[in-house]
């Protein structure tokens, strides 16, 4: 069931073990017409500049029951937070499921550690049209061994994934091959892609974070 969507990251993990400084200089000291794309086609993708294009909610797409909710996840105890569509009249049907285990909290922001029992507000929004979601406050820790999944149901996406005006077989192709998940520190910093799970028939693509940033779906 479980699999890499991309495989150059299990590259990357081992290019940072065996010589990553050497790569970037690489890439970094090539001149821009040194056949530039050649070497970009054979770095791991996650050092190469990209801006990742964001996954949109049709136009169709029902509302979501809220953009913004707050929470209090307490520590030694589990907790899951959904945001669901809210078609008029229909029943509700998932967006986004966010689950913590009891010991996922670690720290806050500064550093101190999160105490047994002790709970933390944490305030999650949705964009307003992008697949993407933000996580306040900034910073916070999380315990590396119990992660927290994030889970996302695109089925309500605009299915025109490269924007072209039409939904043929390369937003298709796009779909099942490049769709993953990114994540930020914070708006105006650099995306990087994450290890995800891409459950392409129920359109479902999910994550494990270890900090709570900007996350989205894109390609
Ligand atoms: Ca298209
Ligand atoms: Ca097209």
């Amino acid at each position: 069931m479980r699999r890499l969507l991309k495989a150059p990251l299990p590259m990357l993990l081992l290019l940072l073990i065996t010589g990553l400084p050497t790569v970037s200089c690489v890439e970094l000291g090539a001149a821009p017409d040194d056949s530039g794309s050649n070497v970009d086609r054979a770095l791991p993708f996650a050092l190469v500049s990209k801006e990742p294009t964001a996954v949109l909610q049709a136009e169709s797409a029902p509302p979501l029951e809220t953009t913004v909710q707050s929470f209090w996840i307490v520590k030694g105890e589990s907790s899951e937070i959904e945001i669901k569509y809210a078609p008029p009249g229909e029943s509700l049907e998932d967006f986004l499921d966010v689950e913590f285990g009891e010991e996922a909290l670690l720290a806050h922001p500064d550093g101190t550690p999160i105490a047994e029992g002790e709970s933390v507000l944490i305030t999650l929004t949705v964009h307003p049209s992008k697949f993407q979601v933000s996580f306040e406050p900034s910073g916070l820790q999380i315990d590396p061994d119990h992660p927290v999944v994030i889970e996302f149901k695109y089925e309500h996406a605009d299915h025109d994934f490269d924007r072209d005006g039409d939904m043929d077989e390369a937003d298709e192709q796009i779909r099942v091959e490049e769709l993953g998940i990114w994540k930020r520190a914070a708006p105006g910093q650099v995306w990087t892609e994450t290890e995800s799970d891409h459950d392409t028939l129920d359109q479902k693509i999910k994550t494990e974070v270890w900090s709570l940033e900007n996350i989205a779906v894109s390609w």
